[in-house]
This record gives C-alpha cells, structure tokens and sequence, in this order.
C-alpha cells in the first residue's frame, strides 16, 4: 500500500485577508509542513479560476456571495471572485512547504463548471485525471489536509472513498467556511462515504 499526502487548495484567497478567507485557515499551514516528512508523496491542489468564472455571484447580475442557483449540473453556491488564475490570491500560502509536492492539481479552469474535488468537476463526471495518476504510481491510501473541510476536502474525500481509495481526514489540519450547517452535513457525507474522521 502506497500512501500520499493530498493537500487541498491551501492558498492565500482562502486564508485570513483572501477574497475568501476560510477563518483560521492559515493556522493549519505548519502542521502540514511537519506532515509531509511522513509521506513517500505529497499532492497539493489548487483552486485555478479563469476571470468571469460561473461561480462567482460578480457573474451572475442580481446575485450575492453566498446565493445559491441552479446550474446546468445542480445547485451551486455562489462565491466571492477567488483565486484567479496568475493571481496573488490564487498563489499557495508563503509559508507552505510546495518543494516536496510531486504533483501540483489545477481545478476549476472550465468556466462553466465548478470543481471542489480534486477527482471531478462539480458535474460530477468530468475527471480531472487525479485518479489516472494516483492509480499508475501505485497509491492506494489518501490522508487529506486543507481548505475548505465543507467544500473542497469533503467532496475530494467523498470522491476518493467512492473511488475506492483509502482515504483520512485529518480534522486538527482542515477548516472549514461552515456556512447553512454545511461542516456537520460534510462530516455526516465523508464517514458515510468511508472515509476516516481523525
Ligand atoms: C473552495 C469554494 C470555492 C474550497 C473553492 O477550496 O473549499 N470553496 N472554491
Ligand atoms: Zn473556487
């Protein structure tokens, strides 16, 4: 069993002071620094936007940050414009450890369609080739870190364990936006799914 370290979107847009700062998110910064040490690889993710992207309530006349519409594949929440591509607010936090990372994930560049998994696009089909790589170098278990617990993580978690992978959430290196009760329904969706809450 190969096990990878897999580090979610821990960028400066979702850290205190970023166009959607997740609170405390860049507290969690260290801790998975020290983390990478114990893993043969590590995977970083990040949040890779094109200007104008459907996700922003700035897109969609009328709506608020925050509002949620019905999108071709579902409901989506509509978001702060964040981490546009070649942005400072789409660079990893300064302080995150990116040398070890074997394989950097850009998600969330179709303009149409959101993506908070690192696995699928938020039509749910649309692979983002994670999985391909994962498979041919051997790696059965994931340990998650990063941003958000409720969004990015959670439905990277979910994927993974559908998967079939072994997947663990390392809580005490997540956190969460938590808006409408989504950390709890997060939490209920990931251990459903089978992945390990430590
Ligand atoms: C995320 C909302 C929008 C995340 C990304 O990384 O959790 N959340 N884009
Ligand atoms: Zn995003």
């Amino acid at each position: 069993m190969t096990q990878a370290l897999l580090v979610i979107d821990v960028q400066n847009d979702f850290c205190p002071g970023g166009a959607l700062a997740v609170p405390e998110g860049d507290s969690i910064v260290p801790g998975i620094n020290e983390l990478m040490a114990d893993f043969p690889a590590v995977i970083l993710t990040q949040d890779w936007h094109p200007a104008g992207h459907s996700s922003f309530a700035s897109s969609h006349p009328g709506k608020q940050d925050m509002d949620l519409i019905d999108m071709p594949y579902g409901p989506q929440v509509l978001w702060p414009d964040h981490c546009i591509q070649g942005s400072i607010g789409a660079q990893f936090h300064p302080d995150l450890t990116t040398d070890r990372a074997d394989l950097i994930i850009r998600k969330g560049y179709n303009p149409a369609i959101d993506s908070y998994s690192a696995f699928f696009e938020n039509d749910q089909k649309t692979p983002t080739g994670l999985e391909g790589y994962l498979r041919t170098r051997g790696i059965t278990a994931l340990t998650l870190v990063g941003l958000a617990t409720d969004f990015c993580v959670n439905f990277s978690a979910v994927d993974a364990a559908k998967l079939g992978f072994e997947v663990t959430v390392r809580q005490d290196l997540c956190r969460a936006i938590d808006i409408g009760g989504s950390l709890a329904a997060a939490r209920d969706g990931m251990k459903s799914a089978g992945a390990a809450l430590v």
